[in-house]
């Protein structure tokens, strides 16, 4: 039997999920099945499918009293909707089921870890504690002795109200492990890890890392991992003050580090996840093939814009992304797997760009396109890519090698909205080879990859579906290699 509140929320999926057209959803990203999604949640492989749950209210496009919905996919990049998996519908979940991890059990069942929130008569004192769901023919039973982590779980001093998002793994030697974030006594965020025998009795084990208030206030969505030869700690804190480095707000952190012998994390590099206004609470998987693959959320609580009256789903996924560190810097690519998706190729060497122009078969929404820009030379200051164009209306990146910069620039998007439309990076750099960017299209979003990968720039648009236009200028001379691929109707 599930319960009433779940079978409300899978009635209206099935009555106003199902009849959202193809068209109306992005391509190759994932996107709630109704309504509004925001983290990601329980990234996994189980029974030979990619699994992602997510931060899900099915009943208005805004945040609501959390649910977990849930896709599955054999490619990460075609999904299909099953049932929303949790609603808020016990003692220790009536405020909200929020974030959390996913494993599998030794007998083969995926069994699901979540922050469950417990409410009191002030909000703001709402309760957060750790339960379980254990699936059970495809179905997401709440665990009878849940909470399994509560406030006595935590360090001395930590508050329980803001003790959640546990990333559950199973160890290869088949026990269990789970991080979570803190707050302690100083309102900092903290990442605590946790240990189990058998995924169901936890105790706690050590703080891994503590803010000591240079990176916001509260942390968010804790990963942390070991990637070739490196630690890399992922955190999405809270009330971050602008820096050189960081936007203020909220924002994500990768910190690559090592690991005393004591168990704790040391940071050697430390530096935004992304550096787009639509990115938030990261989350990975370790592939079969032994890819570290991460994805987060395409949208941030800074940069919320009111979707319009006509869209039925607000929040999706970011490209499921493959992370590396080499000398000691994350990198992040697209997953290969996008390629099984290109159209036919489109190749254009040493285009000389000065006045605006536009290449046959380069144009569409759903597009994969990569410009190698070669040396500037102080031959141009500004070099300009247009997407999603038409009739004064576009999406423009920006590069000015004087000023070692790229902008990212929706404000002539078609919004109707005054939030923040253009985002700066300043640290751009050439190699020999020039600058190269891959840009990333959906229907609803638009991901730049900085010279493969070492740096990321995720952004929502909200233009018109069927306007596709791409075009390029420059004030002087830029030479460009240009390979487009179309990713419609793979
Ligand atoms: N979103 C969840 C929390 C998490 C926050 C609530 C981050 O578990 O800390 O929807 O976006």
């Amino acid at each position: 039997m599930i319960s009433q509140k779940l079978a409300d929320a899978r009635a209206y999926e099935e009555r106003y999920g199902n009849a959202i057209p193809k068209e109306k959803r992005p391509e190759y990203h994932l996107s709630p099945y109704i309504g509004w999604m925001n983290d990601p949640n329980g990234f996994s492989f189980h029974n030979g499918m990619y699994h992602l749950f997510y931060q899900y209210y099915p009943y208005d496009t805004k945040w609501g009293p959390m649910h977990w919905g849930h896709a599955v996919s054999k490619d990460l990049l075609h999904w299909e909707y099953l049932p929303a998996a949790l609603a808020p519908d016990t003692e220790h979940d009536n405020a909200g089921c929020f974030s959390g991890g996913a494993a599998d059990l030794p007998d083969g069942r995926h069994l699901l870890m979540y922050t469950g929130v417990i409410s009191t008569d002030d909000v703001r004192k709402n309760l957060q504690v750790q339960c379980l769901a254990v699936e059970e023919n495809g179905e997401y039973r709440k665990y009878e002795q849940n909470p399994v982590l509560d406030q006595s779980d935590l360090p001395e001093g930590s508050d329980p109200c803001d003790f959640r998002d546990p990333k559950l793994t199973r160890k290869p030697d088949g026990t269990y492990s789970c991080m979570t974030v803190g707050r302690n006594a100083n309102g900092l965020g903290q990442l605590l890890y946790y240990k189990s025998p058998d995924g169901f009795h936890w105790s706690f084990d050590r703080v891994i890392v503590e803010n000591d208030g240079t990176y916001g206030k509260m942390w968010e969505c804790p990963d942390y991992f070991e990637l070739d030869g490196k630690y890399v700690f992922l955190v999405s804190p809270m009330d971050m003050l602008k820096t050189e480095t960081f936007y203020s707000g909220n924002a994500t952190i990768g910190m690559v580090g090592s690991r005393k012998e004591d168990g704790t994390f040391v940071p050697e590099k430390v530096l935004p996840v992304d550096y787009g206004l639509d990115f938030y609470a990261t989350q990975t998987l370790l592939t079969d093939d032994g890819r570290r693959i991460m994805v987060a959320w395409m949208q941030n609580w800074d940069s919320i814009m009111d979707t319009g009256e006509d869209m039925p789903w607000t929040g999706s996924v970011t490209v499921p992304r493959e992370l590396h560190v080499k000398d000691g810097h994350l990198y992040q690519t697209p997953i290969r797997e996008l390629e099984s998706l290109r159209g036919e190729r489109v190749f254009i060497e040493k285009a000389e760009i000065h006045d605006p122009v536009s290449f046959e078969g380069v144009q569409g929404r759903v597009y994969d396109l990569t410009l190698q820009i070669h040396p500037s030379d102080g031959q141009f200051s500004k070099f300009d890519i247009r997407v999603a164009e038409q009739d004064g209306i576009y999406t423009s990146i920006v590069y000015r090698p004087k000023e070692n910069r790229l902008a990212f620039d929706r404000s002539s998007s078609g919004t109707r909205r005054s939030v923040a439309h253009i985002r700066k990076m300043h640290n751009i750099h050439e190699t020999e080879d020039g600058l190269k960017l891959r840009i990333l299209l959906d229907r609803y979003s638009c991901e730049v990859f900085i010279n493969d990968g070492e740096q990321v720039m995720t952004h929502r648009i909200q233009t018109d579906p069927s306007i596709g236009g791409i075009s390029f200028r420059c004030d002087g001379t830029a030479v460009v290699d240009i390979e487009g691929y179309s990713l419609e109707n793979a």
